[in-house]
């Protein structure tokens, strides 16, 4: 598990090299885009339970067979299950985008997790579009300008969208 710079420290010193220029002003604009960086993870993580359920119930609108009887959502122990599984994407993104990394996501969450679901009986793709109505929600809020100091989060958002669709890939 890393995070940018420990995962550029590991780049180099596998080729045996100091820092490139080119490393190094990468690493200069993450820390220029810190506290930026922070709000996203905050607005993300402090509106988690929203974008978790707001994201379900449009998926079982979307896709009610997942709740009827037979549904992989069916009976309150697996609707529970699908909601805790949501929350630990959601969860497993935020770290990513705090790290600026996705090795967290990739080795803690989504390692294996496609094998997982295939065992389960779990439909994949209905997990990655729920995925997708989280990334939706979660922009969303990070883009709000409400309460917020204005500034350009473009290339944090894109980097926080590729987390979210590099976790739909991850289960189809
Ligand atoms: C992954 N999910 C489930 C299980 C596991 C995970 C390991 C089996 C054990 C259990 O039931 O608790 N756990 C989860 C995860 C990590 C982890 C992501 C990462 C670290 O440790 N069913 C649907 C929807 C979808 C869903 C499409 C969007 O119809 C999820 C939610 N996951 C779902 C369901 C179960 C499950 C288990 C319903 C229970 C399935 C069952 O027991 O029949």
């Amino acid at each position: 598990t890393l995070d940018v710079f420990s995962k550029v420290v590991t780049q180099a010193d596998a080729r045996g090299e100091f820092l490139s220029t080119e490393q190094l002003d990468a690493l200069t604009a993450v820390v220029a885009a810190g506290s930026k960086r922070l709000d996203v993870v905050n607005r993300i993580t402090s509106n988690a339970k929203d974008i978790v359920t707001n994201a379900a119930r449009a998926l079982f609108e979307e896709q009610p067979q997942l709740i009827a009887p037979g549904g992989n959502a069916y009976t309150n122990r697996r609707m529970a299950a699908c909601l805790r599984d949501m929350e630990i994407i959601l969860r497993y993104v935020t770290y990513a985008a705090l790290a600026g990394d996705a090795s967290v996501l990739d080795d803690r969450c989504l390692n294996g997790l496609r094998e997982t679901y295939q065992a389960l009986g779990t439909p994949g793709a209905s997990v990655a579009v729920g995925v997708q109505k989280m990334k939706e929600a979660a922009i969303n809020i990070v883009n709000d300008p409400n309460g917020i100091t204005k500034g350009d989060c473009s290339s944090l958002v894109s980097e926080l969208a590729s987390y979210f669709d590099r976790a739909a890939a991850a289960v189809v």
